[in-house]
């Protein structure tokens, strides 16, 4: 048996990576400092696993940005683009900088007369982790490019004196996450070009030394065609002919197996990994006489890699011992679900007892706490007698029958109103056709209205006044000024450039989601609990423990005071019960669903508040309505089934004559179309930077039936966009979609923009809005 572990969060426990990025970009340390930063925290991270007693440590689960872009670099897949940059770079020298092109692919380059566009982002399956996806052409070629991995395994036998695993995103998971430049060619067509790079680096490792090589090959928990499993069969058979010697690690996580579980177990690997967090039930599955005859040993995933509660080790223990009686001691590793990037470094970080009281505590374990469940566990299995093992055992069954019963997660009233939400009270009164008509009645919109996503610049100065806030350094008063202050600026701007639906600024709030779990009932929240999100980027997600409760109005304060500045329209804003579930740590004690309509039952009373404080337009945001989907379609209905009620319920309750609006990101929203026309949102405005023709005709084809503003202007460019490009783009919308419906807005919030530009885009927006509108008068 081996305790062992996936990988482990790079961000460092004080988000050490962010802090010598985000320096070395501003070229404020050199390239060595960075590089020494980076050192710091492997290090750490190794003799943090090896004193908990992880046997088998990852290596090269390390990344300055992310770890599909270090495969790009490792097998040399440079988009053509950044030709000139290898030159000026003199790249495909030994000890050349590559961490340069590195961080030019992640994040464009704009320097010595290059204007180099970064690589595209995209989800790393379910999870909030964006990374950057490999790009390939018919042509494609491959050769060993970084020696990075070489380099942390030779470290790590410095720093831990035997040999760790490195881990490698596997050859076929590499592909498939990749993107087809141009049609015309299959990426799976590359393999035969790939494999040998792969095999290069597994000769070098097993040089090395390297005992153990960990395979990620994630997209085994998908729905793949037969060639794609075809490509699986052939990869490993391949490397196992090639290598006899090497231990084959192949780990998939975040689904089951599912009907790729055969597959998995012909292919030649010395260890199988299973997530058993997110199916437990494959265990049984896999503990045939087809797979238990063989000699392939499994790792068992049992402590939750994706959240945030202590394992229940005598259940785990349990699991663990049903494998054993099956294929033996010898056969079994035990691990983490997934690698622990996902989840925080270290609760022992957390001493803010407003956020996380000691009750709650006991119930949690981050990174660091998750390596001592998998050392226990390993102990309670070699030594059932341990004394300190034992003893850990006992105290966690008692913090877990704490937890059931604990009055703080128990809210009866919360409970009762939930069994009794039926169809009706997901129901607005009229139709949309009765409610577009009161609402034009009472807003007086003009054709083509203007308004924005809600969130505008935070400056240095908005983000220093709340970090005192927070430290004490500032009082209440003094800051409910300072926001006052900023929110009357923001009106009198907006009623200045002309728009027609204004929004209060949100400068009071931090992150949309964290936000709102800091002022709900059965929310906690941390102070370092961060995750990283994409490259330097960093969310800190709230713990959902126990039942949802609003104790009192969230967002009307400021909602009412920015409206009685202005009478033009002010939207109120809230995020939606789906995002505010999906960017959470939540409970694991009941099902997703519940904890959504819970939600979505504290989000309803604010949106009624809203209406009462007189406000007209409410929007709540869903924009993570889209990452939700499952992994598998199978279970897509399930879900877009409670999500849309849960929508539904924090919309509903309103009179027809307010306006609903919602916002969503991210393009892809062909394969759920019917669910977004299901929200029944009266105005929906969405994220169209990438393809606004795709978007708008995947809309048109639906016959979308209600309001809605495709994004006229991509904010995530501080470029300002022309008055004609977005009346060009305001005419195809017309060509497609009926013009009483359009709305015209940026694409997302203004948050990460600065005002200048903010400010000239919106001016050239509402000139855009009015050409727009003499052009329709003209052709009526
Ligand atoms: N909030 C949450 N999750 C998200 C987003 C969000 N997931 C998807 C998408 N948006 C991810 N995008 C970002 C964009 C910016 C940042 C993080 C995720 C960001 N974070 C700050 C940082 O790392 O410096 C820290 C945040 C803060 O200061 O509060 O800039 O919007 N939950
Ligand atoms: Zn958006």
């Amino acid at each position: 048996m081996i305790a062992h572990n996936l990988g482990y969060p790079r961000i460092g426990s004080h988000r050490e990576l962010k802090w010598a990025c985000e320096q070395f970009w501003a070229g404020k340390i050199t390239r060595q400092q960075v590089q020494e930063a980076g050192r710091q925290i492997r290090q750490s991270n190794w003799l943090t696993q090896q004193q908990a007693g992880i046997e088998l440590i990852p290596c090269n689960d390390f990344s300055f940005y992310d770890q599909v872009l270090d495969m790009s670099l490792t097998v040399g897949a440079i988009p053509n683009r950044f030709q000139p940059l290898r030159d000026q770079l003199d790249a495909d020298r030994p000890n050349a900088d590559l961490l340069t092109l590195y961080f030019a692919m992640a994040r464009g380059y704009q320097q010595n007369g290059l204007d180099l566009k970064a690589m595209e982002m995209t989800k790393w399956f379910d999870t909030n982790y964006h990374y950057i996806v490999p790009e390939f052409t018919a042509d494609q070629s491959f050769t060993l490019l970084s020696e990075k991995i070489f380099e942390e395994f030779e470290e790590a036998k410095q720093t831990l004196d035997t040999v760790a695993k490195p881990v490698l995103l596997g050859p076929v998971s590499y592909l498939l996450l990749g993107k087809e430049k141009k049609t015309g060619f299959d990426r799976l067509d590359l393999l035969d070009r790939l494999l040998p790079v792969y095999e290069q680096i597994l000769t070098q490792l097993e040089n090395q030394g390297a005992d153990w090589i960990q395979f990620d090959e994630p997209t085994l928990s998908l729905d793949l065609t037969d060639e794609q499993r075809a490509a699986f069969a052939k990869t490993y058979g391949q490397l196992r002919a090639k290598f006899p010697k090497l231990k084959l690690l192949l780990a998939s996580y975040f689904e089951c197996y599912g009907d790729n579980l055969n597959l998995a177990i012909q292919l030649p690997v010395d260890a199988l990994h299973l997530d058993l967090v997110r199916c437990p039930s494959q265990l049984d599955d896999i503990l045939q006489p087809d797979f238990v005859n063989k000699q392939t040993r499994l790792s068992l995933g049992v402590v939750d890699g994706r959240n945030i509660w202590i394992n229940d080790l005598a259940k785990s223990q349990a699991t663990i011992q049903r494998a054993i009686d099956a294929i033996g001691q010898e056969r079994v590793l035990i691990a983490p679900s997934c690698s622990l990037v996902h989840v925080p470094c270290d609760l022992d970080s957390e001493t803010n007892e407003e956020g996380l009281t000691p009750e709650i505590k006991q119930w949690l374990a981050f990174a660091r706490q998750k390596l001592d469940e998998i050392a226990t566990l390993a102990t309670l299995i070699r030594e059932p007698d341990n004394a300190e093992a034992n003893a850990t055992l006992t105290a966690n069954q008692a913090a877990h029958t704490a937890r059931r019963q604990s009055p703080i997660i128990n809210r009866p009233a919360v409970q009762t109103r939930l069994k009794q939400l039926t169809e009706e009270d997901a129901q607005r009164t009229g139709a949309f056709t009765q409610r577009q008509a009161l609402q034009h009645e009472r807003l007086h919109l003009p054709l083509f209205p203007t308004t924005t996503i809600g969130s505008f610049p935070q400056t240095e100065a908005v983000r220093a006044n709340r970090s005192k806030f927070k430290k004490g350094e500032k009082s209440v008063e003094e800051y409910d000024a300072f926001i006052q202050q900023e929110t009357e600026q923001a009106i009198r701007w907006q009623e200045e450039i002309g728009l027609d639906v204004l929004v209060h600024g949100e400068f009071e709030r931090n992150d949309m989601v964290e936000y709102f779990g800091e002022l709900l009932d059965g929310f906690g929240f941390s102070e370092n609990g961060w995750v990283q999100s994409y490259g330097s980027r960093c969310v800190k997600p709230p713990i959902i423990y126990g039942d949802v409760h609003r104790p009192e109005p969230m967002t009307v304060r400021w909602a009412q005071y920015a409206q009685s500045l202005t009478s033009k329209p002010v939207k109120g804003m809230l995020t939606g019960p789906v995002t505010i579930l999906q960017w959470s740590f939540v409970r694991d004690d009941q099902p997703r669903r519940d904890t959504c309509l819970q939600i979505a039952l504290a989000i309803h009373d604010e949106v009624v508040d809203l209406e009462n404080a007189g406000i007209g337009v409410i929007q709540i945001d869903e924009p993570a309505l889209r990452e939700g989907l499952p992994l598998r379609r199978e279970n897509w209905d399930t879900y877009l089934n409670w999500a849309v009620m849960a929508f539904r319920v924090a919309a509903s309750g309103v009179q027809d004559h307010t306006q609903i609006h919602t916002h969503m990101c991210y393009a892809e929203f062909n394969d759920i179309i019917g669910a977004i026309a299901d929200l029944d949102a009266d105005v929906i405005t969405i994220e169209t930077s990438r393809s606004q023709m795709e978007l708008l005709d995947a809309f048109a084809r639906f016959a979308y039936p209600n309001e809605i503003g495709p994004g006229v202007y991509d904010i995530h460019s501080p470029r300002v966009p022309t008055v004609q490009e977005m009346v060009d783009l305001l005419q195809k919308a017309t060509n497609v979609l009926p013009a009483r419906n359009l709305w015209v807005n940026p694409d997302c919030g203004l948050k990460t923009r600065r005002w200048p530009e903010t400010t000239e885009a919106l001016k050239n927006m509402v000139q855009a809005a009015q050409t727009a509108r003499e052009l329709v008068t003209e052709s009526v």
